[in-house]
């Protein structure tokens, strides 16, 4: 690729605005939180520099790895952070670049950063919090070296060699004192990142190397995400495990009012809508004017070619709605927006009004164009429209059945549901709890004023393979449903969060094969149809123990096999006889201990369900319920050392 070396470059351009005690005095005010998700933020906050790069034309391959004494190097062929003196600190810039905060120095307004959310913070952040950190630089002809020690400088700015070659070398330890919880990064999480970085900026190449993990054949674990296909390659990723109407993806690519635009999408046969957005890279999860542009323009050019070609009858009963458009539809829209303004809750809502229009002009031209080249392709999408429109009014009467139902039954609250006694949702909480017997214990275990018990028997149904008509005939659904009380479905009439009873659902299954896959059908359900409970932090996982030591009238926990260890090594000390059990399932439990260990507040431990990136949590979905078995072995096989679902 070309490239300039950069030569043009500043100084005095960098922008100097505090030091770093003040972020390690309040991590988590720069970083976002202090625990696993903050640790990986490190990586990408130096990453996303080097994407910057990229977008730039200045780098094309970034390596990513991981040595076994718990650093961690990011290496790219970028144009290597500036060395020259600047002027008024009398410091060489690389040095302000990463001891200071919001020393990002790229002022020139043509280039999209990535800088919004948690992102753009600096990699002078991840010097500060770091044990060591070292940054080696290739620019000019020479390399240079500089290191850091919790973000002050152990070793200034040195001449180590020369080289033809450009670039920056980041190596660093994460700082223990500060990620008391743990320093050690996942090769998933980390993959994860890579890949979708690598579907959306496809000039480039990532290198993944996890030099803790030695395979059977010698070689470091590795992996090399590189899509020259981009957005197009993304969709077909995430529609691997579905069944595509189309050989391929539709594909816009363009510019319109200054704004690039790329988007691919395409139609399966399931019932999702699975349509990821991105601005410079970051993953805009509460949408904004990009995707009301895209939906806008998917509408109206749908429908206009519907109407010219009389797909939809004059007179036809049905009507169809902008849902109905979104049916079975996977797509992934990415743009550039030189200075975008974020709103929302977590700061992923694009707010740039201009960029509805740039969006929706385009889309709406291109996808005009495909439509009329493609007449098949267009008449099978527009049949499975109409298809979704009749669904979607039979779904409506049922719907309408099951409250019916639920009125005329009484209180019009499921026969098998303990309520609580309390009537204030926000410190009410309900246990799904597999099977009856260990419903039973619940029953009897809980505090009834603020825990409700709705046991579920045997396996609910695999929403991943129905449609909405199916999910609402089911009962256990249709319970789960009645008792939380807000409805079901993807509109706010249908679905609506304000009318939760319980502010805490907490899923409790068996910690066997069968308990994962209830736990894994649930999920899905809660993700695909009530999302906004994941969204808003309602779903959670009770995690009984796996063990119980008794030695005489003293009983213990374990939840993991080290802790059982340290337990008997302790009781061995002290010479006491004991008696270790396994349980294999909650109904071993009696109602105390259940209360004891998994139920009682104070004691509890319950895992947070959370959609960190959701387009990795929608992939995850439809592979583990998918209609295809071979994908789902491998990815079940790939991931096996990850026992816990983490969506
Ligand atoms: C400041 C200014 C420029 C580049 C960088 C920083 C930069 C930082 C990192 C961190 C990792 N890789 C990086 N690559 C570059 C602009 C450089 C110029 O204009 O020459």
């Amino acid at each position: 690729m070309a490239k300039n070396n950069g030569s043009d470059y500043k100084a005095s351009n960098i922008q100097v605005l505090e030091g770093l005690e003040a972020v390690r005095k309040r991590p988590a005010m720069y970083i976002g939180d202090i625990g696993p998700r903050g640790l990986h933020h490190l990586i990408n906050e130096v990453v996303d520099n080097s994407i910057d790069e990229a977008l730039a034309g200045h780098c094309d391959t970034i390596e990513v790895r991981l040595f076994d004494n718990g650093s961690i190097r990011i290496t790219d062929n970028g144009r290597g952070i500036p060395v020259d003196m600047h002027p008024k600190l009398g410091m060489p810039a690389i040095e302000v670049v990463l001891t200071k905060l919001h020393a990002g120095g790229k002022f020139d307004k043509d280039s999209y950063k990535v800088s919004g959310g948690l992102h753009g913070v600096g990699v002078s952040c991840v010097n500060a919090l770091s044990t060591h950190f070292q940054a080696e630089v290739w620019r000019d002809g020479k390399k240079y070296s500089m290191e850091f020690e919790r973000g002050i400088t152990k070793s200034p700015l040195k001449e180590i060699g020369t080289t033809k070659e450009t670039g920056t070398i980041i190596t660093f330890f994460p700082d223990y004192e500060i990620f008391t919880q743990t320093v050690e990064f996942k090769f998933d999480v980390i993959a994860e990142r890579m890949r979708e970085l690598a579907f959306l900026n496809p000039q480039v190449t990532i290198d993944l190397i996890d030099e803790r993990d030695i395979q059977d054949d010698g070689e470091f674990l590795q992996e090399t995400y590189h899509y020259a296909g981009g957005v197009k390659d993304f969709v077909a990723y995430l529609d691997e495990s579905r069944e595509p109407f189309m050989e391929e993806p539709i594909y816009i690519e363009g510019e319109m009012d200054g704004v690039p635009v790329e988007l691919a999408l395409q139609y399966n046969s399931s019932f999702n809508e699975n349509v990821f957005s991105y601005v410079n890279n970051i993953n805009t999860r509460e949408g904004g004017t990009h995707i009301s542009g895209f939906r806008r323009a998917l509408t109206r050019s749908f429908k206009t070619y519907a109407e010219k070609n009389k797909i939809i009858k004059p007179g036809s009963k049905v009507t169809i709605s902008g849902e109905d458009f979104r049916e079975g539809l996977t797509a992934v829209l990415s743009v550039k927006v030189a200075e975008p303004q974020f709103e929302g809750q977590t700061k992923t809502k694009l707010g740039n009004s201009e960029v509805q229009s740039a969006v929706e002009v385009l889309v709406y031209e291109k996808l005009n164009e495909y439509l009329e080249q493609n007449p098949k392709n267009s008449r099978k999408i527009l049949d499975k429209v109409v298809l979704a429109a009749e669904a979607r009014e039979a779904a409506r009467k049922a719907r309408q059945l099951i409250q019916r139902k639920s009125i005329m039954s009484g209180g019009g609250l499921p026969g098998k549901l303990a309520d609580c006694s309390i009537n204030d949702p926000e410190h009410a909480e309900v246990y799904l709890v597999e099977g009856d017997s260990a419903g039973g214990s619940a029953k009897m275990g809980r505090n009834r004023s603020f825990q409700a018990i709705l046991p579920l028997r045997g396996k609910i149904l695999n929403v991943e393979k129905a449609n909405i008509n199916k999910i609402l005939e089911n009962k256990e659904i249709q319970a789960i449903i009645t008792a939380l009380g807000t409805g079901v479905g993807h509109s706010e009439e249908d679905f609506e969060v304000e009318k939760l009873r319980y502010h805490k659902i907490i899923i409790m299954t068996d910690a066997d094969v069968d308990g994962s896959h209830i736990r894994t059908l649930l999920l899905t359900f809660f993700y695909r149809y009530m999302k906004p409970l994941v969204e808003n932090g309602h779903i959670y996982i009770a995690t009984p123990p796996l063990y119980k030591i008794t030695a005489g009238k003293q009983i213990e926990y374990a939840w993991d096999d080290p802790t059982r260890d340290r337990i008997l090594n302790q009781l061995k000390k002290d010479k006491k006889k004991f008696d270790v059990s396994r349980y294999k399932g909650l109904g071993e439990m009696n109602p105390e201990q259940l209360w004891e260990t998994t139920m009682d507040p104070e004691f509890r431990t319950l895992q947070l369900v959370t959609v960190d990136s959701a387009a990795a949590a929608d992939k995850l979905f439809s592979t583990l319920m998918g209609d295809d078995v071979e994908p789902r072995r491998e990815f079940i096989e790939r991931n096996a050392r990850y026992a816990t679902l983490d969506v």
